[in-house]
């Protein structure tokens, strides 16, 4: 198939996938629901199609394998993850899925005999979003999953366990998922860059020297709930005003950062009601840097600050550690490969530090990564605005085929 036809079957399938959804009304696909078991059997029916040896494992990712005549070769694996936020864009992960299943079934169709085991997979959870931890995908495939995970429960009290029960998989299988450390050869993964950098340059297409380190974190304030008309002023301890104060300072301190992000998404206030003081609010801080030693810095800074305010107004302050990723840096010969081939289709050879979080970060620790970003539209994502122009996917796959031949010279 020509490259304008392979485009125009990924931009259907976009489509396909992003019609999966728990909201008509938006694009929102949890770990485990029915849109995401929908969507989990349209890659795997791309998958058969394409001619891969396709299976599902127990914590639900989709698996499309092409094997080499050599049974003793190392598995290469190419994929993204196919769940989402919430009121998510079409290309955060499918993109990648979708990329890597057209790579294959070209490899396929031009009798391009590797001499290594190829895999797509379509990872089953990389947001986290239902159940607050990355990576299980991933993490499954590396032999990375901490099973304590496995009684994490959902906002509705679903547990981690109960889902994998529910979507046909066998918790005690999942350490048989897992690809051995020894087997594998490397990982290469597309991706919208969510970041305005190509868009304002003007390139297609950019490859990834590291991903940030991360921090999420879980704030509580606990003041004492009242009488919205009779405590005066002077006499109360409002947990959603000291959240407020020290939401705002940690963005004025952000600001005068270098190489430092922090973002609170999401902001609980307990019980909440017009007429009652609150009493308690719980938020999120998402702390992001490359450099590992700003973010443990910053982040203590962070605390600090938290709990001056909070003492001013008497008012309890928790910093709970909800998750710690180190920062990823990608591997350098593959980085080479890479950047041959994208030099090799006549482009500008763009490096780029992704802040946003990959399923290359769980993979980093067991195999050597490679990932190569794709220009958005502004560089939106997380956002329904996010887009992707089929030209941009034309010039990602073109180079992801040359990088996928030159995969023979590697060895690490
Ligand atoms: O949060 C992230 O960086 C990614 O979107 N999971
Ligand atoms: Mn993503
Ligand atoms: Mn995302």
């Amino acid at each position: 198939m020509d490259v304008l036809n392979r485009v125009d079957n990924i931009m259907q399938r976009i489509e396909e996938l992003a019609s999966c959804s728990e909201d008509p009304s938006c694009i929102t696909r949890r770990f485990g629901t029915e849109a995401f078991i929908e969507a989990r059997g349209k890659i795997f029916s791309w998958m058969e199609e394409a001619g891969l040896s396709t299976s599902v494992d127990n914590i639900g990712n989709v698996r499309g394998r092409l094997k080499s005549s050599n049974p003793a070769a190392k598995t290469f694996v190419l994929g993204s993850h196919f769940d989402s936020v919430s009121d998510a864009g079409k290309f955060d992960g499918p993109l990648g899925v979708i990329v890597a299943i057209d790579l294959l079934q070209n490899l396929i169709k031009e009798n391009e005999q590797l001499p290594f085991h190829i895999e797509c997979v379509a990872f089953s959870d990389e947001e986290g979003v239902r159940f607050q931890s990355t990576y299980l995908g991933s993490k499954v495939l590396t032999g990375t999953f901490n099973e304590e995970l496995l009684v994490k429960a959902d906002a509705s009290g679903v547990t981690l366990q109960q889902v994998i029960k529910n979507m046909g998989g066998n918790k005690e299988k999942l350490v048989n998922d897992a690809i051995p450390a020894k087997n594998w050869m490397g990982y290469f993964e597309i991706h919208i860059e969510q970041g305005p950098i190509l868009y304002e340059k003007n390139i297609p297409v950019a490859v990834v020297t590291g991903i940030a380190a991360q921090k999420r974190i879980e704030l509580i304030f606990s003041g004492i709930a009242g009488h919205a008309g009779t405590v005066p002023m002077n006499m109360r301890y409002d947990a959603l005003c000291a959240a407020a104060e020290c939401i705002i300072a940690i963005e004025n301190f952000s600001h005068h950062q270098e190489k430092f992000v922090a973002t609170i998404g999401k902001l609980d206030i307990h019980n909440s009601a017009s007429n009652v003081i609150p009493g308690r609010v719980t938020c999120s801080l998402d702390l992001r840097s490359i450099d590992e030693m700003i973010l443990s810095e910053n982040s203590l800074h962070l605390s600090d600050l938290g709990e001056e305010i909070c003492r001013k107004r008497n008012i309890g302050f928790e910093w709970n550690i909800i998750q710690e990723t180190r920062p990823v840096h990608c591997d350098t010969k593959l980085n080479e490969l890479l950047k041959e081939a994208i030099a090799g289709n006549g482009h500008e050879v763009m490096e780029l530090v992704s802040g946003a979080g990959h399923d290359a970060v769980a993979i980093s620790q067991v195999a050597p990564v490679a990932m190569l970003f794709v220009r958005c539209f502004k560089g939106i994502s997380h956002n329904p605005l996010e887009n992707v122009e089929k030209k941009d996917i034309a010039a990602a796959i073109k180079v992801s085929d040359a990088f996928l031949v030159r995969l023979k010279s590697y060895s690490h």
